[in-house]
């Protein structure tokens, strides 16, 4: 991230100090799982215990260290303060000045599946073929290639089903790296699985910040200025984008509001636990949750709701805009929230809800209402090469697509994104069927295996519509332009007297002089009547690269109810508004909004990874990591606004981590909510029964 950034040497297996437990430190190959876990029994290793830095918090004190060989824990400082004189005046300025902390335990993404690798030399030629439940089968190879020395045109990787990666399988790791060197070394196939508490320590984690924002505003509420300090846990090494994962939230700490003044601080700090990297919103959920929490103090600080604070706030003054410049650099592509937050707060019946919760306090229930709102701004859609060239990203951001007739008049499309339960066959199908006036079923999608599309940047960031989309339908509109040359060229008419209705090519105002775009590819395969020169095919590729990233926004709207006397939170209601731009498919969206809501809420109850002083994780198993079941849930409710994006001509956002980005805070904004009367200002998530019970009780 930054010219002195330290990057530890970081190899398969540790060699003379191990700095996480879950790390390699030795590789045993068998015929069978048995054999090879029998033979690792026998491994002895003669460990000499060094000091653990077991916390954030002890890597900042610095009085242990997590590496040997250096003298700091800490890894890189990195600032964005546009004006600095600009922001000490909001402050010195300001009639409120709200200071908080919060902390981003550590979370284990708990994939469905585990994951496992597979290396296959090929028997003579020196190819090495690498299957690997992986969101990013292209940028493992480009890896591969550069971390062993293989050339890169020997090396394949297919990245079959992947069972739920949520940013945990975007990663090179030392197994993939082991498995392929061995594989080569002895001309057999190598194969690993990891057990589900292997995945817990030794994959990568999420989060783990701790935060500090303060906000700056005059007598009415309306923000001066906002100042972030985080400290953020990168765990034991730096994995593949592990000190860009804080960075990526950083544009987004003023929020959706009009902060005429801001400053980010980030300092990165190692520590002996598993490393840190990409977890579902990577750096967004932990923004959102600073500003929407902050908001809430600062309304209350003020006198006023929740609703009117945002209000109050709301860049451009709620009222509809396109590519706005924001305080933290960027320019958002599109936004109209005043509108998102009316459908919210009319879906949830607000009026209705407060008047609950004031009976339930009038009265003194025992089981107290809380309401919490949470109106969120994401940037997704990574993105524009150059924009993450400036933020030393090791990659583009583009995307590429292949769009191709085959004779038969079937189409076929090979795109560089990755899908991994996000349904891109069924939505790339749709793109293509409305292009080409075919029927959806007429298409199939290629994707994951490298030596079918050899050219892609994969599934991350809620990037793959916003870019990897709008590249098919680019593609498309080229298979149109060329089909219409072929179909004018057959017809005896001029190009542009041409029109593709229904998909077929008609000349205007001569119903019967048409062809259908099948006929058309069939002529191409043929090519025995084309123009003078033209390439015998029906296919065309298109590498897209964004001008500007993608920021969706939404409001969700939590209802807990509290026990106040055992402390238990029950998720009661749960309403989010998204505006993910256009849609392709509506169903998908609604599912990746509920999938994304629930590891958010997960989030502010139930999970944290768990870790002692000395390092070792406390709950690497499903028995004591707490993720949620439908048992713990409401039935979730989704509305959307539609304002489309100026960043991409389909008009689309992404929309595959939105919900996780919303949701944690609307649950912790509730919980406070509810416990207002009692004085409680804040809890730390998980907020477990025993956290709120001890808030109630000491506050
Ligand atoms: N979509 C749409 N209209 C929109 C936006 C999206 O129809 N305006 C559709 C897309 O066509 C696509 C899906 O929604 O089918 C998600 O698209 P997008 O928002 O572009 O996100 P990605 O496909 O890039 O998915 C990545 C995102 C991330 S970053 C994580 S983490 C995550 C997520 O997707 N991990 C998931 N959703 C997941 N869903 C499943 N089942 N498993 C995971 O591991």
């Amino acid at each position: 991230m930054t010219p002195d950034m330290v990057n530890p040497p970081h190899f398969p297996v540790a060699t003379d100090e191990v700095h996480y437990v879950g790390e390699i430190v030795a590789v045993v190959l068998a015929d069978t799982r048995y054999h090879a876990a029998d033979a690792a029994e026998l491994v002895a290793v003669d460990y000499e215990p060094l000091a653990a830095v077991g916390s954030i918090d002890a890597a900042v004190a610095d009085s242990s260290i997590a590496h040997s060989n250096l003298t700091t824990n800490k890894a890189y400082h990195w600032p964005l303060v546009p004006d600095l004189a600009a922001l000490d005046a909001a402050f010195a300025n300001a009639t409120h000045h709200i200071t908080a902390n919060f902390v981003q335990q550590r979370l284990i993404p708990m994939a469905m599946e585990p994951r496992g690798v597979l290396a296959v030399p090929a028997p003579h030629g020196g190819d090495v073929t690498l299957y690997s439940s992986t969101q990013v089968p292209h940028i493992l190879k480009v890896m591969i290639a550069a971390v062993t020395g293989l050339p890169e045109h020997r090396i394949g990787v297919i990245a079959p089903s992947v069972g739920g990666g949520f940013g945990a399988k975007l990663n090179i790791n030392a197994d993939e790296i082991l498995a392929v060197t061995l594989a080569v070394r002895l001309g057999r196939p190598v194969r690993w699985t990891e057990t589900r508490s292997e995945a817990a320590f030794s994959t990568h984690q999420g989060r783990g910040q701790n935060q500090r924002i303060e906000l700056a505003a005059d007598a009415d509420g309306k923000l001066l200025g906002c100042r972030v300090h985080l400290d953020a846990d990168m765990g034991a090494y730096m994995m593949l984008i592990t000190p860009g994962v804080p960075l990526l939230g950083s544009f987004l700490y003023t929020g959706v509001y009009d902060v005429p003044a801001f400053g980010f601080t980030c300092d990165g700090w190692f520590t002996s636990l598993t490393p840190t990297d990409a977890y579902r919103g990577a750096g967004r959920p932990e923004a959102s949750y600073a500003i929407e929490r902050a908001m809430d103090l600062l309304a209350s600080e003020v006198g006023v709701g929740p609703d009117e604070i945002r209000r109050r706030n709301y860049l451009a003054g709620g009222e509809k805009f396109e590519n706005l410049t924001v305080a933290s650099t960027r320019v958002f592509d599109s936004g109209h929230y005043s509108p998102n937050l009316d459908a919210a707060l009319a879906m949830s019946d607000y009026d209705g809800l407060r008047a609950e919760q004031k009976r339930r306090r009038d009265v003194g229930e025992s089981k107290q209402l809380g309401i919490g709102l949470c109106a969120y701004v994401e940037i997704c859609g990574l993105a524009p090469s150059r924009a993450l060239g400036g933020l030393n990203y090791g990659a583009g951001g583009w995307e590429h697509a292949v769009v191709r007739f085959l004779p038969t008049g079937k189409v076929e499309v090979v795109s560089g994104s990755t899908p991994h339960g996000q349904g891109h066959e069924t939505s790339w199908s749709q793109i293509v069927a409305d292009k080409l006036g075919i029927d959806p079923a007429d298409v199939t999608v290629r994707h994951s295996d490298t030596a079918i599309s050899p050219l892609g940047l994969d599934t991350y960031g809620s990037r793959s519509l916003s870019v990897g989309g709008v590249a098919i339908a680019m593609a498309c509109d080229k298979v149109v332009d060329k089909a219409r040359l072929i179909a004018a060229h057959q017809l005896e008419a001029n190009p542009d007297d041409l029109e593709f209705v229904g998909g077929s090519l008609t000349v205007k105002g001569s119903p019967d002089k048409t062809v259908p775009i099948q006929g058309v590819a069939f002529g191409a395969f043929t090519a025995h009547n084309l123009p003078y020169g033209m390439e015998p095919n029906l296919q065309e590729q298109v590498t897209f690269d964004p001008p500007n990233f993608a920021f969706p926004f939404g409001t969700h709207v939590a209802v807990v109810e509290v026990d106040e006397e055992t402390g238990f939170v029950q998720l009661v209601d749960y309403i989010a508004v998204d505006d993910c731009g256009n849609q392709i498919n509506p169903l998908i969206v609604e599912g990746q909004v509920h999938g994304g809501i629930v590891q958010g809420v997960a989030q502010a109850l139930w999970e944290v990874a768990s870790y002692d002083a000395e390092g070792n994780c406390k709950n690497p198993s499903m028995l004591d990591y707490l993720i949620p079941s439908p048992a713990e849930l409401p039935s979730l409710k989704t509305g959307f606004t539609v304002t489309p994006s100026t960043s991409n001509p389909l008009g689309v956002k992404g929309v595959g981590e939105a919900g996780t980005i919303g949701s944690a805070a609307a649950v912790m904004n509730a919980i406070c909510d509810a416990l207002s009367p009692y004085g409680v200002k804040d809890i730390a998530m998980p907020a477990t029964p025993q956290r709120v019970w001890e808030a109630i009780h000491t506050s």
